[in-house]
């Protein structure tokens, strides 16, 4: 069939919007019509050549909600017709890492994934006869795409499609940091650096959780109103301070308990951690930096007890929990309206990515 989608041909370039070619779903795979998808900062990283996975030319977008059309042989685990949320971290319940039981990261399909193909090592994406690589798995910047049935997680029908698709990733991450990674606890003083479309997700797990001082530090003043919007207590420039670090270590008498990195930066992540109270602050990395960038500290900082961990999809189990911050959204528990600033067709997409650089979007979402 054809399909329209933005089309990532070269690194740095704006996406293209063209008819492109997707075949029908093989065995194990399911044909999903995208509805809405929204645009994360991991997409833009991607796109600007940052990203040591990137692959040209190639489908972005991994922020989806949609509709299955068509199931390939031995599908069972949906079928025609029922709302989907695509998910970049599959849930096989098969593979070592998911028998575990102590990570969410399966590794049933990672390496085909990362090469931007489908588990059977082709791709169903095409244009003018050359292959299109899929993108995280999901390559939801595609009205039409095809994922592996492990890759799904069914919702329920009454979700809009343009607020479910932020539960794809941006919504999972944040609240998932703070619940399933970090597991922060009632009255924990707590410190978010980076208030985006993930930061501002961890300010609301946060306050979900009972969380006590949380300070926001972003180098964009317009996020203040932001953070306190979700519940932020309490707000840093770094361009104000003479020292981050000493700042929250006043504020926290002797530093925070839980402390997120949602920027990428690297610097940014070395703060978050010396921000980490002595003995036994925790610091989580959810930010993605740069290919070729490495993080330091001091060792000292973990032989007295600081954490340093990381967060991919909030440690979410795509088709078990997913599901579940759906119905979170649906009964009130946690917001999503409010931070989705914008709103495009797919024409438009390239505006999503410019408001994204100029700080002036939390979330665009690109609706079909
Ligand atoms: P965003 O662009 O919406 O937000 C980033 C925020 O960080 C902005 O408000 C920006 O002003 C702020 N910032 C930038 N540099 C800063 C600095 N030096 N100090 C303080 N604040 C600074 O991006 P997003 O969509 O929220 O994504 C945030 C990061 O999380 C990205 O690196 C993205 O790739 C990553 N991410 C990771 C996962 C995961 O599973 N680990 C999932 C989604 C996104
Ligand atoms: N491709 C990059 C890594 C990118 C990365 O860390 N991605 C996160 C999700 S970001 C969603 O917006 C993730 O889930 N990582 C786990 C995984 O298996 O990719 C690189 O550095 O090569
Ligand atoms: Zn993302």
């Amino acid at each position: 069939m054809k399909t329209r989608a933005a089309v990532a041909f070269e690194a740095k370039r704006p996406l293209e919007i063209v008819e492109v070619d997707l075949e029908g779903p093989r065995a194990g795979e399911v044909l999903v019509e995208i509805k809405a998808t929204g645009v994360c900062h991991t997409d833009a990283y991607t796109l600007d050549g940052l990203d040591s996975e990137g692959i040209f030319p190639s489908i972005l977008g991994h922020e989806g909600a949609g509709v299955v059309v068509e199931v390939g042989p031995g599908v069972t685990s949906v079928e025609v017709g029922d709302h989907v949320i695509p998910l970049y971290t599959p849930e096989c319940r098969q593979c070592k890492s998911c028998l575990s039981r102590k990570t969410n990261l399966c590794t049933s399909i990672r390496a085909t994934q990362g090469k931007g193909l489908m588990p059977d090592g082709t791709s169903r994406f095409s244009y003018k006869g050359q292959a299109i690589a899929h993108y995280m798995g999901c390559s939801t910047f595609s009205n039409y795409t095809v994922l592996p049935e492990i890759a799904l997680a069914k919702i329920r029908k009454d979700a809009p499609f343009d607020k479910a698709c932020y539960v794809g990733c941006g919504v999972t991450t944040g609240v998932g940091a703070v619940t399933n990674t970090a597991k922060v606890t009632p009255g924990s003083n707590c410190v978010v650096f980076g208030l985006g479309g993930i930061g501002l997700n961890v300010i609301q797990g946060l306050k979900m959780v009972g969380a006590d001082k949380i300070i926001g530090v972003d180098i964009n003043n317009d996020k203040e109103e932001w953070g306190r919007r979700f519940g932020m207590t309490d707000f840093i420039n770094p361009k104000n301070v003479s020292d981050v670090v000493a700042e929250v270590v006043r504020l926290t008498d002797g530093g925070a308990d839980y402390t997120f990195d949602c920027t990428g930066n690297t610097d940014v992540m070395r703060q978050a951690l010396e921000s980490c109270h002595r003995g036994w602050g925790e610091s989580i990395i959810i930010g993605v930096a740069e290919a070729g960038k490495e993080i330091a500290t001091r060792p000292f900082q973990l032989v007295t007890g600081r954490v340093w961990k990381g967060s991919a999809f909030g440690g979410a189990r795509g088709r078990t929990d997913t599901p579940k911050i759906v119905d979170w959204y649906m009964d009130g528990k946690i917001e999503i309206d409010p931070m989705i600033t914008h709103t495009f067709a797919l024409e438009d997409i390239n505006k999503a990515f410019d408001l994204m650089h100029e700080g002036k979007s939390i979330r665009s979402v690109i609706v079909f």
